[in-house]
């Protein structure tokens, strides 16, 4: 089944103009464009965004680092959207990412990683409306 998943491009990448090569690996893979925005986080819309990190030793600094500059979404949809972008993405952990991943190209850590993509069609669905306002159909 077509579904459709999230992409943020993350402050990091944009500064060091890396959205560009990004979007292409996402085309490359055949993903559907099917909008695109971009924002600075504040404070409130990150701490809901990553609400299930709250309390963590990382929380403060993964919440600063979003805020710290401007984020480009992606809303996109291919078949199985989520595993293929995950995929796509690699591994959290940087000891783990696959060399033709966005994070093994761009990451510069595990909290400055480039890129976050869904986990989920449920947290993908709930992404989507938190960043664009409305809910995926
Ligand atoms: P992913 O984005 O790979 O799904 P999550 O959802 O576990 O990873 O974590 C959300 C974000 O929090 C990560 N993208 C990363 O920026 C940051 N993060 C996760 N784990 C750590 C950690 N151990 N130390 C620092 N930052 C982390």
């Amino acid at each position: 089944m077509s579904d459709k998943t999230l992409l943020l491009i993350k402050p990091n990448a944009i500064m060091h103009k890396h959205a560009g090569e990004i979007i292409s690996m996402v085309e490359s893979q055949a993903f559907v464009l099917r909008d695109i925005k971009i924002l600075k986080f504040t404070q409130e819309l990150a701490a809901s965004f990553y609400l299930e990190h709250k309390g963590k030793e990382f929380y403060d600094r993964l919440l600063a680092f979003m805020c710290s500059g401007p984020t480009i979404a992606l809303l996109l949809e291919k078949h199985d959207a989520v595993s293929s972008l995950r995929e796509l993405v690699g591994d959290t952990d940087p000891a783990k990412r696959k060399t033709e991943t966005i994070r093994y190209r761009f990451a510069e850590g595990i909290t400055e990683n480039a890129v976050h993509a869904s986990d989920s069609p449920e947290h993908a669905k709930r992404e989507i409306r938190l960043i664009f306002g409305y809910n995926p159909t």
